[in-house]
């Protein structure tokens, strides 16, 4: 087995303590509340923690989505925007950091990862045609779904196990593949939807000598594979502590070549790239690019922007260089590690291995006692704002959404409460207090209520959804 079990961060970092790679040179007050007022606040958002207002949490651990906090660098970089409707230098800067960093050939900005799910679905899904992925996103479905494509979860099965150990969960299962190839034919897969880390699975990475299997089987069937590299680098770290190889090669290094076995990505620079907004596509392909540049401009911008000022181009290519450091990486992920490792020496069930960007609390654990539709992982985030003001977000149930041609729920095996880790933000300070609000929400668990959902939208439900107390 070239690949090893997943150490602790003990085990990964030695004895000697680390501490952040940057200090803090501009400050935000956090607002702290009374429990009277967050139940105010709580019943005004019908339980949702996406209707909060952010000046109710203390600690906003909803997303690490455009919450990184950016540097100096990037501040300055701002004021170097060429706000020029065509050709702006900025989107010069971005296209060469992308290429530089990713490897790809041709770059059409986007506002965010969506804009850019949106085109590439558009672009390449036919009507019918299916899109195996390695478990399903939000947003990334809807858009296959909507370009008229089917989805189907081809992730291994330890996945959907929150306590199996594999230190390579987000895996393709390559005999899954095989057998949609044989079942539909390799004329209606539109392409293998990859993603490093796996968000939903936990943040789990995918590794080197899987996405290369993958390749090979491709190549057989004439099929592409996009990258979702939203945390790609995330997924290199895990890559580089765990699998065999590479444990001297840089987070730069690991990136590239993974980059190599995939024909195309589409990105949300919200993460990894360390911009508050920004998106982007890379290929390989000029006649797919050409498709996408025709797109970008009927629903983004003209093609040297994409719907972003010059300025957030600006960000965002300083932000790429930022993110491949070797120190930004270890103490990111290391930050997240600190938490779960809190967590599970008191025997709170979390996903396992830790993931790449959040502590996923298995909310099924929690309250063995709720049915699905009771929503636990909801129940649980509602419970843990109200205990402390700290803000988290359902990655279950409501999260799935339903399935558009029974029109029931989908039921997945996860029932998670994901508390994200924003990139350079807060302490582990800051961390020691999430995991005691955890340890007290834990703690009552026994007399804790599930809830209704009494208003749900068509799309994306779980961000606008309304819910009581049962
Ligand atoms: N992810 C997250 O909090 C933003 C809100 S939830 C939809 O995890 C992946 C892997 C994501 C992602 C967003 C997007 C969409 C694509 N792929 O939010 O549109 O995690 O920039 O990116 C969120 P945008």
């Amino acid at each position: 087995m070239p690949e090893s079990t997943p150490k602790t961060m003990g085990q990964q970092f030695g004895r000697r303590s680390w501490a952040e790679p940057w200090k803090i040179k501009m400050v935000e007050p956090l607002a702290v509340t009374t429990r009277e007022q967050r139940q105010k606040a709580l019943e005004e958002a019908g339980y949702n923690t996406f209707l909060l207002r952010s000046e109710d949490v203390y600690i906003d651990l909803l997303t690490d989505s455009g919450t990184s906090a950016m540097s100096d660098r990037q501040w300055a970089g701002l004021m170097l925007g060429d706000e020029a409707y065509a050709g702006s230098r900025n989107f010069y800067r971005l296209e060469a950091a992308i290429q530089n960093i990713y490897g790809y050939k041709y770059i059409v900005p986007t506002h965010q990862g969506r804009g850019a799910e949106h085109l590439i679905s558009q672009a390449v899904i036919k009507k019918g045609q299916i899109v195996p992925g390695n478990m399903y996103f939000t947003t990334t479905r809807l858009h296959q779904e909507l370009a008229g494509g089917i989805f189907q979860d081809v992730i291994i099965d330890e996945a959907h196990d929150p306590a199996n150990l594999h230190p390579f969960k987000g895996n393709v299962d390559l005999d899954k593949v095989q057998s949609i190839i044989d079942k539909y034919g390799a004329e209606n897969i539109a392409y293998i939807s990859v993603a490093g880390t796996v968000n939903m699975a936990g943040g789990q990475p995918i590794s080197m000598a899987n996405i290369k299997a993958l390749r090979a089987l491709c190549d057989k069937y004439g099929i592409k594979i996009y990258l979702d590299a939203t945390r790609m680098m995330e997924n290199a770290f895990f890559i580089q502590q765990r699998e065999e190889g590479y444990a001297d090669k840089t987070i730069a290094q690991i990136v590239k070549e993974f980059c190599s076995y995939t024909d195309a990505a589409w990105m949300s620079a919200k993460k990894d790239n360390l911009v508050n907004i920004g998106g982007w596509l890379a290929v390989n392909d000029w006649d797919l690019f050409e498709e996408l540049r025709n797109l970008v401009v009927v629903y983004e911008g003209l093609h040297t922007y994409g719907g972003l000022a010059g300025r957030d181009m600006e960000a965002m290519a300083i932000g790429i260089e930022e993110s491949v450091d070797d120190q930004h990486i270890r103490s990111r992920v290391g930050q997240v590690l600190y938490l779960g490792e809190l967590l599970l020496s008191w025997g709170i069930p979390i996903v396992q291995p830790i993931g790449g960007h959040a502590i996923f609390l298995d909310a099924k654990a929690f309250y063995p006692h709720l049915k699905q539709v009771e929503f636990p992982a909801q129940t649980l985030a509602a419970e843990l704002y109200l205990d402390s003001g700290i803000r988290s977000m359902e990655r279950g149930i409501v999260s799935a959404g339903r399935d558009p041609k029974t029109g029931d729920h989908y039921y997945p095996k996860l029932e998670l409460t994901r508390l994200t880790i924003p990139r350079r933000v807060y302490t582990q300070a800051h961390m020691d207090v999430v995991a005691e609000a955890v340890k007290a929400v834990y703690d009552a668990r026994e007399t804790t209520r599930g809830l209704k959902m009494v208003y749900e939208p068509k799309y994306l439900r779980f961000f606008q959804a309304r819910f009581v107390r049962l």
